[in-house]
């Protein structure tokens, strides 16, 4: 009596799952070279900034040594990134651009 113990049941996760992409931090790196209006200008141009919020972020990067300038998925990440050191390397500057997973 009492049954075969034979449950086999399992748990079964019935949440509605969102599957989201991962994002990432575009992230720019402070030197003591790439002039102050360079850097202004790659973020005017890459990352859509006008030129006060530009002038600010670039501001950020001097004085603390790194800002967040972005954060987009991993595709879009690394075409700034590449778009940021092509514009870079181009003009001799040393400027610095890295991604990483938010
Ligand atoms: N530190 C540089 C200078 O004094 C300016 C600079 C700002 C360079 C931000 C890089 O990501 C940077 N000319």
């Amino acid at each position: 009596e009492g049954g075969d113990d034979n449950d086999f049941s399992v748990v079964v996760d019935t949440r509605p799952r969102t599957k989201r992409p991962p994002l990432y931090k575009v992230l720019l790196l402070n030197d003591d070279f790439t002039p102050m209006e360079f850097v202004v200008m790659v973020l005017e141009r890459f990352f859509h900034m006008n030129h006060a919020q530009a002038f600010e972020v670039m501001l950020t990067v001097h004085k603390k040594g790194v800002a967040v300038v972005g954060v987009f998925s991993h595709e879009i990440a690394e075409t700034k990134v590449a778009q940021v050191m092509d514009f870079a390397r181009k003009h001799q500057h040393p400027l610095q651009c890295t991604m990483e997973k938010e």
